[in-house]
């Protein structure tokens, strides 16, 4: 049995209604996490931290991403970050970290502890 043309012409305006009406929440969604997400750049060149200061905001998610520029790997360490991550010679990675309270955070690179050092000032 068909239902009449009106019945199927208002269903199928309802769909489409739907569909568009969560195209729109996805990507409104997408920009507040893209918003949300604060990306720096941390460099480690010659066993060093460049920058070797990093100043983000409180309460803030934060992507670092990482270059290690040096032949040799490297590992991300910071026991107040709570992050340890290997970075293989001539690669980069990301890590996040936050959202964090006002305070330094120091991280160093475990495999060239008395060179590469450096902090996260949260502010
Ligand atoms: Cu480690």
């Amino acid at each position: 049995m068909s239902e009449p043309a009106a019945t199927t012409k208002l269903r199928n305006t309802g769909i489409i209604l739907s569909v568009i009406i969560l195209l729109v929440a996805v990507s409104f969604i997408t920009q507040l996490a893209r918003a949300e997400t604060l990306e720096i750049e941390l460099r480690i060149r010659d066993h060093l931290f460049f920058p070797d200061t990093l100043v983000i905001p409180a309460n803030q998610k934060v992507r670092i991403r990482i270059f290690n520029e040096d032949p040799t790997p490297e590992e991300f360490e910071s026991f107040e970050l709570n992050r340890e991550k290997v970075i293989a010679g001539n690669s980069q990675t990301v890590i996040f970290i936050g959202p964090l309270k006002e305070g330094e955070y120091f991280f160093f690179g475990e495999f060239f502890p008395k060179t590469a050092q450096g902090v996260v000032i949260v502010e």
